[in-house]
């Protein structure tokens, strides 16, 4: 009479061991880089884009710069809220920055941390390529990267 009882308490706890074993496979996993733990997640279909000017576009030696953002907020460098960040341009930049470190300061590479969405570039005559970054409260990239395609204008001469 009692074996069916204790059959019974024994299910509950396999049963409950289950849920926690669950619960243990959602952790996240452990960062690949002493970095990625910094690093924000970005929601999925987040854009970034150019407003201005458009690929190919010919411009003037300075020409007004507009940042496009969809699916995200923008917010000035510092403030760790999450969904948004700050823009970056890559001007004439070979390839990929370190999509794990914060964006360094470079000619190549400027920051609008006070949440700006539009630039005026002064470049020399020319073709130049342009690519927008988000980067979050610390600079870093997000994971996964929010990054606009690279687009390319021609400076006239002035
Ligand atoms: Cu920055």
């Amino acid at each position: 009479m009692r074996t069916p009882r204790f059959t019974l308490v024994i299910g509950s706890f396999v049963l409950a061991g289950c849920a926690v074993a669950a619960d243990a496979s959602m952790a996240p996993p452990v960062p690949a880089s002493p970095t990625a733990a910094l690093m924000s997640p970005s929601p999925a279909g987040a854009q970034l884009y150019f407003i201005a000017p458009q690929n190919g576009e010919t411009v003037a030696p300075s020409f007004v710069v507009r940042f496009g953002l969809k699916g995200m907020g923008v917010a000035p460098a510092g403030a760790d809220l999450s969904n948004t960040g700050h823009h970056h341009i890559l001007i004439d930049h070979q390839g990929d920055p370190d999509l794990t470190l914060p964006l360094p300061v470079t000619d190549q590479v400027k920051h609008f941390g006070g949440g700006q969405t539009e630039t005026e570039l002064t470049l020399s005559p020319g073709t130049h390529t342009l690519r927008l970054v988000l980067g979050n409260h610390l600079h870093i990239p997000h994971n996964p990267p929010v990054m606009s395609e690279t687009i390319t204008v021609t400076v006239k001469a002035p």
